[in-house]
């Protein structure tokens, strides 16, 4: 079993810094880090120390389960008009040969392959297309509610919306509004990148700007829709950028309380313009999940996304303040398995998933997208 970090025996070391002491009282008090706060933990805060707040933070609020999501996905196109350099997955049009471009019959045909399946979720991402509008995609969504009505429908990155929107000459919520109707349930959490103009003009200068994609999903959550957020750290970065991006999520969250989970993902760095950068450390990785569920004090979900960060590595995570799995069942996304991830055809059946919760001592359920309970496996029971 992988040890978790008693808050008792770390705030007995006589080495803490002062600093990092006041910054463990405030997490015993339920008080707020401030950005400084935040920055002094990247900076100063050992392992042991932030997986100790980090796992009572996360007892606190979930005692000891572990969600998963029985889920699929559907990559409309890997074609984009935009030009992440992080990105090993996107065509540019003029070379779509070299890439995918689905038909609504074949995006059918993926849904109709879970039938009889309790699969609970669909989540539809991909590249910006400049062919496939907002026209397309309520068809699309309208067809796969009408087949299926009782599975959730999470969809669409705030920077496909923002171009499908623009295209329409629709404002946000006019554009959202007409997805919502035709059964768009809620949007997941990608294209946020790193917020800071100074990161994002350089890695993705030409996607919805941090205004943009915070506006997106202020509008969702207006209209009554959950949405994910996500961060990709581990590049070009500084604590800083990592700091100041969870504080624009922790703001908007007080103002609406729209984000169902934080999902820190690990930039992999094989065959894209980026490919000269490291990758983090696994030490790293753990320091951001656990620092995120310290420093976002209103977003109860923490995700770790096991097709990206790879089976082993998410299971570590679990000490380090993460709740959450995601779980899918069938994750035949290509985003990180182009992208470097040991996860080269993400499946895991329930069983797996459960397994990999159990053996480091936490309670695995099975959730819906809203995170309420589906099921929860208790040691006796088979998966
Ligand atoms: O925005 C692209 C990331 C995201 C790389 O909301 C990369 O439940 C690492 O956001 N290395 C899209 N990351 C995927 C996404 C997501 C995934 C799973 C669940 C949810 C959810 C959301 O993938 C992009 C970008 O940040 N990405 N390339 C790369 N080389
Ligand atoms: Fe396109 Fe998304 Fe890749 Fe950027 S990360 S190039 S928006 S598919």
């Amino acid at each position: 079993m992988i040890p978790t970090f008693s808050l008792e025996e770390v705030l007995k070391s006589s080495k803490l810094d002062k600093n990092l002491l006041a910054i463990a009282d405030k997490v015993i008090n339920k008080e707020r880090l401030t950005e400084e706060e935040g920055v002094l933990l990247f900076e100063k805060g050992e392992l042991g120390f932030v997986g100790a707040l980090a796992n009572h933070i996360a007892q606190r609020l979930h005692h000891n389960k572990v969600y998963f999501n029985r889920n699929f996905h559907i990559e409309p196109t890997n074609v984009c008009v935009f030009t992440c350099n992080f990105c090993s997955y996107s065509r540019q049009y003029k070379h779509r040969d070299e890439g995918w471009e689905l038909g609504i019959e074949q995006m059918l045909d993926i849904v109709r392959k879970y039938d009889g399946q309790p699969v609970t979720e669909v989540h539809i991402v991909g590249g910006v297309h400049p062919k496939m509008n907002l026209e397309f995609f309520c068809e699309l969504l309208s067809k796969i509610r009408e087949h299926r009505p009782d599975m959730h429908i999470k969809g669409f990155t705030a920077v496909e919306l923002d171009y499908m929107f623009r295209k329409a000459k629709l404002t946000a919520e006019e554009g959202l509004t007409k997805l919502k109707e035709a059964g768009l349930q809620s949007m997941p959490g990608g294209g946020a990148e790193i917020f800071h103009p100074d990161i994002r003009n350089e890695i993705c200068a030409d996607k919805v700007d941090a205004e943009g994609w915070l506006h997106i999903h202020e509008t969702a959550h207006k209209l009554g829709m959950h949405t994910n957020a996500t961060m990709l750290y581990g590049h070009i970065e500084k604590y800083e950028h990592r700091v100041d991006h969870m504080s624009r999520l922790r703001t908007l969250q007080d103002k609406t309380g729209g984000f169902n989970c934080f999902i820190p993902l690990k930039f992999r760095n094989k065959d894209n313009d980026m490919s000269n950068v490291p990758e983090s450390s696994i030490v790293e990785d753990m320091r951001m999940y656990a620092i995120a569920r310290i420093f976002i004090d209103n977003i109860r979900n923490l995700k770790a996304y096991w097709p990206m960060l790879g089976r082993q590595s998410a299971q570590l995570t679990l000490s380090f303040g993460v709740n959450d799995l995601d779980g899918t069942i069938d994750d035949s996304t290509k985003i990180y398995s182009m992208a470097g991830s040991e996860e080269q055809t993400p499946a895991m059946t329930t069983e797996d998933i459960c397994d990999l919760i159990t053996a480091v001592g936490k309670i695995p359920v099975e959730r819906d997208t809203l995170y309420n309970e589906i099921k929860v496996y208790d040691a006796v029971e088979e998966a």
